[in-house]
Formats: structure tokens, sequence, C-alpha cells
């Protein structure tokens, strides 16, 4: 099923003229209402009669995260404040927060994307959606809330937090599917397991998961020990929240970004030229149809790659590959680059080990040092302490074979690491403190 078949399915020339047709009006629409763009448009030589193909897009400027905090908090806005009826924010690591608004229609268009993510999960009205992300600031919450209803499912507006109550909701409202990230998904499953419920028993069989970086080996853990099927949907506050690309259900390789109402592009962080088509580049999104805030050409420090091959499921939507980790948050280790994603997925292919671990990265002297503290399952960790240090020696050997780097491994009893409602933090970097 396909919540918007005349979008989601458009013939390739069809969908890029009509995207062509919505970047000629956005480009229009803020260099005549917002002056940060006007400059930036000038500055860069261009007027938004010179987008005559899609590949104009190239001749705009970027914006950057730096240009939302410098018009923090509504100078980037559209429209009048009084046609803005809300309001989110996502707090970045240093500064103010990133604000956001949406007219009435913006609710509307995201309500949809997110009903669409739904049923791209496979979703119906007739599913009982337990949504566990956060209400609040945070687009995570009402973005679901407000797409289960669109869709006409019935939406439990659980929000984070309350884990044992949560589980309590999940075995007596059976919900079908669940909305969280994948590792509040993995501390719930760990949660119910120490309650003593059989989570694999319960009603749920989606999970649309996301708001953070997650490795396929995390997502099979998670379907394991929740009896379930994981998806991962992907968004950000300032392109509209969630909703913005999802996997469906039938290929699971690639989350199809909905471009009916945005551009994607893939560039080199380094030149801002565009990378080859199937390479690792930042996304960069372009929003064709929002009112109270457009972006052009947002930079999103978001790593990942287009694949634009067909798709089982029928629609026409390029994927991009799952998030590989942000620009930002690559740790140069001794000058070697090293994303915490790669670490994740080496610890999870070594048996005992559990999902949960923190990297902490400091500086002695001149030299950078990398701990990797990850939990062991209980049976191991009250086995010799020869078996310890076997699997530490491993994962010392792993890390340094894959990612070239040397790591010191603490192995710690399970369920003694920090846990996350929303997005994990696994990364201590004390060298910028
Ligand atoms: O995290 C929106 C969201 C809510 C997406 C719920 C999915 C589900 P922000 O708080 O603005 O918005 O954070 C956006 O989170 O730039 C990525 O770095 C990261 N992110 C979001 N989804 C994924 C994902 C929401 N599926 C930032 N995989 C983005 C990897 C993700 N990273």
């Amino acid at each position: 099923m396909i919540f918007d078949e005349e979008f989601e399915t458009l013939p390739r020339e069809a969908l890029e003229a009509l995207q062509l047709k919505r970047l000629q009006q956005v480009a229009e629409r803020v260099y005549h209402t917002v002056g940060f763009y006007r400059n930036a448009f000038d500055e860069a030589g261009v007027t938004p009669d010179d987008i005559k193909t899609l590949d104009d897009i190239r001749r705009l400027p970027f914006t950057t995260k730096k240009d939302l905090q410098d018009n923090y908090p509504f100078g980037l806005f559209a429209v009048p404040m009084g046609n803005v009826i809300r309001l989110h924010a996502s707090s970045g690591t240093t500064g103010k927060p990133t604000v956001v608004g949406y007219t009435k229609r913006d609710i509307d268009t995201w309500s949809v994307l997110m009903a669409r993510s739904f049923v791209a999960s496979g979703l119906t009205r007739n599913d009982i959606i337990h949504n566990a992300y956060g209400y609040g600031l945070f687009t995570g919450g009402l973005g679901a809330h407000y797409g289960a209803e669109r869709l006409g499912a019935s939406v439990i507006p659980m929000s984070g937090g309350s884990t044992k109550k949560q589980i309590l909701i999940l075995q007596d409202f059976g919900p079908t599917a669940i909305c969280c990230t994948p590792s509040y998904a993995l501390y719930l499953a760990e949660q119910g397991e120490e309650m003593g419920v059989d989570m694999k028993s319960l009603r749920l069989r989606v999970g649309i998961l996301g708001a953070e970086p997650w490795s396929e080996q995390m997502r099979e853990e998670i379907e394991e020990r929740l009896g379930i099927t994981a998806l991962d949907i992907y968004g950000l506050s300032e392109i509209i929240g969630p909703g913005v690309a999802i996997e469906c259900k039938e290929g699971r390789s690639g989350l199809h970004v909905f471009e009916d109402h945005f551009i994607v592009e893939a560039i080199n962080p380094a030149t801002g030229s565009p990378v080859k088509n199937g390479e690792i580049g930042e996304l960069v999104f372009t929003t064709l149809t929002k009112e109270a805030f457009p972006l052009i050409r947002y930079r999103t420090r978001d790593l990942s790659k287009l694949v634009r091959t067909p798709c089982r499921c029928g629609r026409t939507l390029t994927r991009m590959a799952r998030v590989s980790g942000r620009s930002d948050d690559m740790l140069i280790i001794r000058g070697v680059n090293v994303f915490p994603s790669q670490i994740e997925s080496v610890l999870l292919g070594i048996e005992g080990l559990e999902p949960h671990y923190q990297l902490i990265v400091e500086r002695e002297g001149t030299l950078d040092t990398l701990e990797i503290r990850v939990e062991v399952s209980e049976k191991i960790f009250s086995d010799q302490v020869r078996g310890l240090q076997q699997i530490e020696r491993r994962i010392t050997k792993d890390i340094k074979d894959y990612l070239g780097v040397t790591a010191a491994v603490k192995l710690v009893e399970a369920k003694t690491l920090e846990r996350f409602e929303g997005k994990a933090q696994r990364v201590i970097d004390k060298r910028r403190i």
C-alpha cells in the first residue's frame, strides 16, 4: 500500500518537472521575503530567474547551522508570525537551540509525510501506535502523533520516560507498532526482560525507529529481542522533523526521500561539489513546499549515499542509505578518521557483548587515546577472568584490523552503562573540555 500513490510513484521525468517548478517558486519567495536569502543570493551573483533546470540548484548558496544561529530565533521565517501556528526547537551541542516554525499548511504537509511513512512501514488505520518519541520542543513526538492521526490509526501518546509504565501499556493496550529511538527500543527490551515479560509475545510487529544513527547489527538485535520488523526513519527539525525519508518494508535497503517536498543532494563536505553517484557525501536538503521556514540547500552534516535504482515497492523516490555518521561526529584519533557507528558494527559482531557501549577519547600529552567501554552478558561476566581477557584482546584486534586505531578496551558488567530515553550519547570527548 502507498499513501499518496500519485506523488510517490511519479515517473522520474514528471517528478523532476514538479521539483523544478517548486524550486523556482521557493527561490522566488525567499528572495523577496527573507533578507538573509536576498543578501546570500546577491552575494553569490544569482537571482531566482537563473534557475532554469534542476542542476541550476548548484548556483544557489548553501545554508548552514551557523546561519540559523546568526538569525536566532525567527530571522529566517518567511511569513508573518501571525501565520505561524507551531514552534519547535532542537538543541545543538553548543549555543542556542535551532528554532523552526510551521504554518497550518506546513503542519498539514508534515502530517501527510508521517502518514506516508507509516504506510510505507506497513501500517494501516487498524494499527495501534505506541509513540515513545519525546513530546515537546523535539519534533519526534508531535510529528509521529499527527501522522498517526492523519492515517487514522490509534495513537498512544506515551512520550519518553517512565519505562516500567511503558512496558505495562505495551502489554495491556497491545500496540502493534512502536515509535522511539533505536537505543530506547533496546532499553525497553532489556527492562521488559528484567520484569519477566516475554517481549516477543507482545502484539508489537513494527518499530519505526530513528533520530540517531544505528547499525544493521543493532537492527538485528532489536528485531530479535522485540520480535518486530525494525525500520529506519530519518528527518531533522530544520527540514520538517521526522518523515523526510523512511525505509519501506518491501525494500529495507535505503530510505525513500519524499522528493516531491524536498530536493536531496550529496556533496563532498570539503569542496561542496556533488559526489559521484553512489559515493558517500554530506546530505544537503532544499525544502520545496514549506511556508514558514523554507530552507535552501541546508547542509545537514549527515553522511550517507544516494541510491537511485528502482525499488520493489514501486515508489520512484530516490533512497538514501542509512546515515553512517555525522561529519562533526567523526572522531579523529591520532589522525585516523573513525565513526562511532563503525565501532558499533565491530562490537556487535562479537558474541557475548551487549549493544551498550561508551567511547571515551582523551589526550595524554599530545597523543589521543580511545577507551571503549562495553557491557558483556551476565553469563560471560561471571566466567573466568581468562575468558574476559580473551574477549578484550579480540575487540582490540578487530578494532585495529578494521579501523586502524588502537583502543583500550574495558569490559563492564551488564546494565551498568547509562541508558537513554531519547538520543543516545555514547561519545565522551574529553579533549574539547
Ligand atoms: O531527530 C527528527 C526525528 C525524530 C527523526 C524522530 C526520526 C525520528 P533533530 O532532533 O533535529 O530531529 O535531529 C536531527 O538527528 O541531522 C541526524 O544527525 C539525526 N538523525 C535523525 N534520524 C536519523 C536516522 C530529529 N534515522 C538529526 N539515522 C539529524 C541517523 C538520524 N541519524
